[in-house]
């Protein structure tokens, strides 16, 4: 059979045997205990990477934003979010079903929300009958809007604006790793404005579980409590936790790759007559495109029967995401199927 090319997500990355042997030589301990080398191992080294003082090792990237929002939140606040953000989304209604606070949602600019925005979506502390503000939350690189780079500047700014009026930060980091190899700003820059940042080892990096959250000792301590009332306290983690230290040393400098690739894929679409594609708003890994003749989905289906897989997002909108797993080839075959399709 021809090789499936699967675009849907970079999360559909399988370990390597190079992976895989590093899980079967993983020692491991009792995690519950705080025993286990390996997670030990992988929490300090993520939290010096990201220049925060401890780090905790969760299984996924919700449960990594909903630890962070519930520790740095009480029932009855808000938190303020784009509109197109994860937590929003995709995230079952958590920050309403397990911590008792709502967001509020900010149309921003390909996912970006200017400082004024922000600044005018904080409820007046004085207004008792409002939900009180809390935290402000940023996702980069930003997934709805396409693997958009939130400009280090803006976040400079919205911290500015956090210190004013004494609220949180949280940072959507389950990318981070895409914005720092394609702007050259280490990830403890883009972390040293948030309280909490979560990041995915499970996507690009291609480990196949695990997300990691880091912060104050403070924070992390709270989120070790937290992470186990809620299920999420593992114990022999470090088969696992191997696989995401392999990941993290061994698979960050190669998004580069990725991000030309989805730069090849979106080039070849915005030369397609029915396909629009905006090429500035591919930055890292994920290529947005639109279809004109026809739906989303149906063009969706249309690409899984030759074997190409891409998920619609919306009814005229499709995302594209290249990974570990993908070769230049394939995006040259997939190009050629998207030609066929769109005619
Ligand atoms: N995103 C998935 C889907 O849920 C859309 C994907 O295929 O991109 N934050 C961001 C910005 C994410 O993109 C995701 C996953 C998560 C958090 C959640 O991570 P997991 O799926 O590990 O819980």
């Amino acid at each position: 059979m021809e090789k499936i090319i699967d675009l849907r997500s970079d999360t559909v990355t399988k370990p390597s045997p190079e992976m895989r042997k590093a899980m079967y030589e993983a020692e491991v301990g009792d995690d519950v205990y705080k025993e286990d080398p390996t997670v030990n191992e992988l929490q300090e080294y993520v939290a010096d990477l990201f220049g925060k003082e401890a780090a905790l090792f969760v299984p996924s990237g919700v449960m990594a934003n909903q630890i962070s929002l519930n520790v740095l939140t009480s029932p009855g606040d808000e938190i303020i979010c784009e509109r197109d953000a994860h937590i929003f989304h995709y995230e079952s209604g958590s920050p309403a079903a397990l911590s008792g606070v709502q967001l509020n949602p900010v149309k921003g600019e390909n996912g970006i929300m200017s400082v004024e925005q922000i600044e005018e979506a904080i409820r007046p502390k004085e207004a008792y009958y409002m939900p009180r503000t809390k935290v402000i939350e940023i996702e980069n690189t930003h997934n709805r809007a396409g693997g958009i780079i939130q400009p280090i500047e803006k976040i400079a700014e919205t911290k500015k604006l956090a210190n004013k009026y004494k609220l949180k930060m949280h940072l959507d980091g389950a990318r981070i790793w895409n914005a720092s190899v394609a702007t050259g700003i280490p990830i403890a820059e883009y972390a040293s404005y948030f309280d909490s940042v979560s990041a995915c080892f499970s996507k690009g990096l291609g480990a196949p579980v695990g997300s990691i959250i880091a912060g104050s000792n403070g924070f992390i301590k709270e989120a070790f409590r937290v992470r186990k009332a809620w299920g999420g306290g593992m114990r022999q983690g470090g088969i696992i936790a191997a696989a995401a230290l392999f990941a993290v040393k061994n698979n960050l400098e190669r998004l580069k790759e990725d991000h030309e690739k989805a730069k090849q894929l979106a080039k070849a679409l915005a030369e397609m007559k029915n396909i629009e594609v905006d090429l500035n708003k591919v930055q890292t890994n994920i290529v947005m495109f639109g279809v004109k003749k026809t739906t989303a989905q149906a063009f969706s289906r249309k690409l899984a029967s030759y074997g190409l897989l891409i998920s619609p997002v919306s009814k005229q909108s499709l995302r594209a995401v290249t990974h570990l797993d993908v070769n230049y080839a394939d995006i040259f075959n997939a190009i050629e199927i998207i030609e066929k399709v769109q005619k």
